[in-house]
């Protein structure tokens, strides 16, 4: 079995720098977690960006100078998130492929998210792919339950493949909306990944206090892992999150155990079907 690709979620939409002042907002904070997220073992960088008060912003300038400072930086692949905060437009969210990213983020679907709606039409999800394809950006198939793998089959059959030809998902699971963060879930998203095409990797996160029940079953399902604080704030039952880092060293310890240690960011490439 094939190493573990890391990625580190370090900002993400909805955790508020006020609330969680060791989160990274600024371009900064974002390239020194990035650095040492890296050291770390992660190979994946799933950037959400804020703006000068710390709140999400899809800024045209500012994913473009976030992309390449993370490039100049690091070796990470820079995963663009195009799901954005639930209240960000369609066209906003499709600009964001306009920054030049080697990957971003492309949901399957609406999903209830909290106390708002992920909204993901069928048309906007075509277009995404599509675009992607024609600019050749790898996607990462954001899964926030099980139907929306179904969607993901219908896509590939209709629209052929992605860029680089290889098809990567990542499970979100433990969405207040979505499917479970459980071994049961992970497992049923597993047997339908079967039906995607031969060669489909996945990692999975679990949002809060699933963090550790998914991490341990996607590594024994031979799946990757996505740890950071878009995703849990808290390491422990009463213990916040200290850093990034903390999160992605703790999903390193993991991999090792499982004899599936962190693959170098060249590894997670060749993997992934993005050009080195
Ligand atoms: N912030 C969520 C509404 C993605 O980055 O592609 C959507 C999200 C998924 O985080
Ligand atoms: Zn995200």
């Amino acid at each position: 079995m094939t190493g573990t690709v890391i990625t580190v979620a370090p900002t993400g939409a909805e955790v508020s720098k006020a609330a969680v002042p060791a989160l990274p907002v600024t371009l900064d904070e974002l390239v020194q977690t990035a650095k040492e997220c890296e050291a770390l073992g992660a190979s994946i960088i799933h950037v959400h960006i804020r703006d000068a008060a710390a709140e999400p912003t899809l800024d045209q300038g500012r994913l473009r100078a976030t992309v390449a400072a993370l490039r100049d930086a690091t070796d990470l692949i820079v995963q663009l998130s195009s799901g954005g905060a639930v209240t960000d437009p369609e066209a906003g969210r499709l600009a964001v492929l306009d920054a030049g990213p080697e990957m971003a983020s492309c949901t399957m679907g609406t999903v209830n998210f909290g106390d708002g709606v992920f909204m993901n039409r069928w048309e906007f999800i075509v277009d995404l792919h599509v675009r992607m394809q024609e600019r050749g950006i790898v996607p990462e198939y954001e899964i926030f339950d099980l139907g929306q793998l179904t969607t993901l089959q219908r896509l590939l059959g209709q629209y052929d493949l992605p860029a680089g030809g290889h098809v990567h998902v990542d499970l979100v699971m433990g969405v207040p909306g979505g499917m479970p963060g459980t071994t049961a879930a992970l497992a049923a998203c597993e047997h339908a990944i079967r039906d995607l095409p031969a060669g489909t990797t996945f990692s999975a996160t679990g949002i809060g206090r699933t963090t550790i029940p998914v991490m341990l079953a996607s590594l024994s399902a031979g799946g990757h892992l996505r740890v950071g604080m878009e995703d849990t704030v808290t390491y422990a039952k009463g213990q916040p999150v200290e850093s990034n880092m903390q999160l992605v060293a703790r999903a390193a310890g993991f991999a090792q155990l499982a004899q599936r240690p962190p693959l170098t960011t060249a590894a997670a490439r060749d993997l992934l079907g993005i050009p080195r």
